[in-house]
């Protein structure tokens, strides 16, 4: 049975999200966030860079979500929630699932980190890093104008970027976007999001 090391609000609500749509069994334990927990020896060995989450399967343990997501859907997805794979929509897929981690969960965890490591905060920095963040809400809002997810049909690249957007209302509260707006409140309506995001305040971005 899947193992999955949570953090209320963190990057595992994708794994749990994935799972729940796919009606794959998971086994969640709840971990602490503290630098302590995350840079103890025993940590390290799950995940070198102390940071979370970790997935584990048998003998098998990860420490990236988009690969913990891509490892769950290509070996308990039966195809569903991707393109077939080496199709022109499966790059499309692709690309919006690396933007979910590359490009738009970036900044905002660099507003996350600046945050939990000045006070006060430095507005500029965190200013910089809203912007950035922004112009990949612009981009989502485009993809989806006229469409209920980005490749039309929910696909696991939707749990990529929906985790970001829930990241970035959290943390750049108001924006314009209506389709992405939009968009975010069908991803919302899904029972794996429902359940993905019940426990986010009892997360670290909760203060
Ligand atoms: N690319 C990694 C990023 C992991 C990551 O940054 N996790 C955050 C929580 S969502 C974390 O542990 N941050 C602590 C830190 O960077 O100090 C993944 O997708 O798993």
């Amino acid at each position: 049975m899947l193992k999955l090391f949570h953090v209320p609000g963190t990057r595992s609500t994708r794994i749990i999200w994935l799972c729940e749509e796919l009606g794959v069994p998971l086994e969640i334990e709840t971990v602490s966030f503290s630098v302590d927990f995350r840079m103890s020896p025993e940590w390290l060995t799950k995940n070198p860079v102390g940071k979370v989450p970790v997935l584990e399967d048998g003998e098998l343990s990860m420490f990236e979500s988009g690969a913990m997501v891509q490892y769950i859907l290509d070996r308990y997805g039966d195809g569903r929630l991707q393109p077939i794979v080496g199709s022109p929509a499966h790059a499309i897929y692709m690309q919006w699932s690396w933007f979910g981690e590359a490009t738009f969960a970036r900044p905002l965890g660099e507003i996350v980190n600046h945050r939990r490591n000045f006070d006060p905060e430095i507005p500029a920095v965190v200013e910089e890093m809203a912007n950035r963040a922004l112009l990949c809400v612009k981009a989502v809002n485009d993809a989806v104008d006229g469409k209920a997810f980005l490749l039309g049909e929910f696909t696991a690249a939707d749990i990529m970027v929906g985790y970001c957007l829930m990241l970035c209302n959290r943390l750049i509260p108001s924006h314009s976007y209506e389709n992405a707006n939009q968009y975010w409140t069908r991803l919302c309506q899904m029972n794996g999001a429902v359940k993905a995001f019940s426990d986010l305040n009892q997360g670290p971005l909760s203060r």
